[in-house]
């Protein structure tokens, strides 16, 4: 399942305006009790008025949150805050888990007992999301399958958990009471039972994700760097979305491309992409994740060690850094020299024997096997060993330089 777009949310538009167009008419709006009354909920008891103002409030920043740190034209622009808003978006939705549970808990205790469709739509969700969103934050506990998975899950239950939500406000705003109606059926559960159905829900979920992780990862029997994927399309499959800082995502003529080589460097040098493509090729598999939550499983690279490649330049010895510019202009990142000379780190210029997508950084990008994606500088086209570290892209927003995965846990 791959990513969901935050285009679905203009399938919203006609439920809203539905909506107005109920709340507007006037015969309805005297008929049924408005939108004031349905928040206040006077035979409710204080604290659970107050939850359910607060689950409304931390259910709509939550949905703005998320499709913050989602969108990437959004992130562009949200980079440097875009720290404080995951660890706003990990911190509110634990607060709105605790919320429900105190609400759901206490809901024995009403006159009128809960809704059968609003306990089991929304406990069940909300876990969901629960269940998915700590799977993503801890990003280096799970298994990385199930980072790929809980990642699109996430997004699938918000919208579905947001379309009940926007249901559930209509039928209660129009107090839609039909007795022995099924929308109208309530619980009947005992704490116990109530207890043991949260218990099993969220085995549930992390079944769930454990099983369609495991259908996702390819057979280790079969091995081999080629197994995975053969063609254009399988190769793309690997990242179903693209990210650019600028917004731009530039396309390099394979043939006018020259990679310079320079700074404290014997002799700076340019190389063709065939000259590059001619020395000995590295090929790894490794895990991308990116700090904003979304993990590609088992990436199978291949470039040019960049070790090797600054042999034919040949490092000074002053040099201690080596600074990986984009061709877009902007983007720029570094490593150590020791960090830069770890089996693995190079240069890649395809996926699965399939040159890299335009997108994702054609002819060649950075990968460094261990470190978050933002290390990853696409479509590098010039890189210079310095004496003093270069300030990375995201490091220039706050983000570790030494991007060790798990580094980076905003919030804790
Ligand atoms: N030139 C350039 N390289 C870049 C970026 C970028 O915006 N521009 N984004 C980085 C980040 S934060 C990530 S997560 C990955 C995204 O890789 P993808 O677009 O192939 O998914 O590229 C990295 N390299
Ligand atoms: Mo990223």
């Amino acid at each position: 399942m791959s990513v969901p777009s935050p285009v679905y949310l203009w399938g919203l538009v006609p439920l809203g305006l539905l909506g107005i167009g109920l709340l507007a008419h006037k015969s309805l709006a005297v008929r049924w009790p408005a939108l004031g009354d349905w928040l206040r909920r006077r035979t409710w008891p204080w604290t659970l008025r107050i939850v359910h103002v607060f689950l409304l409030a931390s259910f709509i920043v939550l949905m703005l949150s998320g499709v913050a740190i989602y969108l990437p034209d959004l992130h562009a622009v949200l980079l440097p805050w875009l720290q404080t808003i995951y660890a706003l978006h990990v911190w509110l939705g634990t607060a709105f888990l605790v919320a429900l549970l105190i609400a759901l808990l206490s809901s024995p205790r009403l006159v009128r007992r809960v809704r059968l469709v609003d306990w089991t739509l929304v406990s069940a969700g909300s876990l969901f999301l629960g269940v998915s969103g700590y799977v993503l934050w801890f990003d280096t506990t799970f298994p990385v399958y199930w980072n790929a998975i809980a990642f699109g899950w996430h997004g699938w239950v918000a919208y579905a958990l947001l379309a009940w939500l926007l249901v559930h406000g209509f039928l209660r705003t129009f107090s839609f009471q039909r007795s022995g109606h099924p929308l109208n059926w309530r619980v009947d559960f005992t704490r116990r039972r109530f207890l043991s159905m949260g218990v099993s829900l969220v085995g549930a979920s992390f079944g769930l994700l454990g099983l369609a992780g495991m259908r996702r990862r390819p057979d280790p029997t079969s091995g081999g760097v080629d197994s995975m994927a053969t063609s254009d399309a399988a190769a793309q499959w690997a990242f179903p979305e693209h990210y650019s800082y600028t917004g731009i995502y530039p396309e390099i003529d394979p043939v006018g491309f020259r990679l310079s080589i320079g700074g404290l460097v014997e002799h700076p040098v340019t190389m063709r992409l065939e000259e590059i493509r001619a020395l000995d090729p590295v090929m790894i598999r490794s895990n991308f994740h990116c700090v904003t939550g979304w993990s590609v499983p088992d990436v199978p690279w291949d470039g040019i060690a960049v070790e090797a490649l600054m042999a034919h330049a040949g490092v000074l010895p002053q040099a201690r850094y080596l600074a990986f510019y984009s061709a877009d202009g902007v983007y720029v990142d570094c490593l150590s020299l020791q960090q830069a000379r770890v089996r693995g780190v190079m240069l890649a210029y395809g996926i699965a024997g399939e040159p890299l997508p335009g997108r994702g950084g054609f002819p060649l990008r950075l990968v460094v096997p261990g470190m978050y994606g933002y290390k990853s500088v696409k479509w590098v086209d010039r890189v210079v060993a310095t004496a003093e570290p270069v300030t990375g892209t995201w490091e220039r927003q706050g983000y570790p330089a030494d991007a060790y995965l798990g580094s980076v846990k905003t919030g804790f």
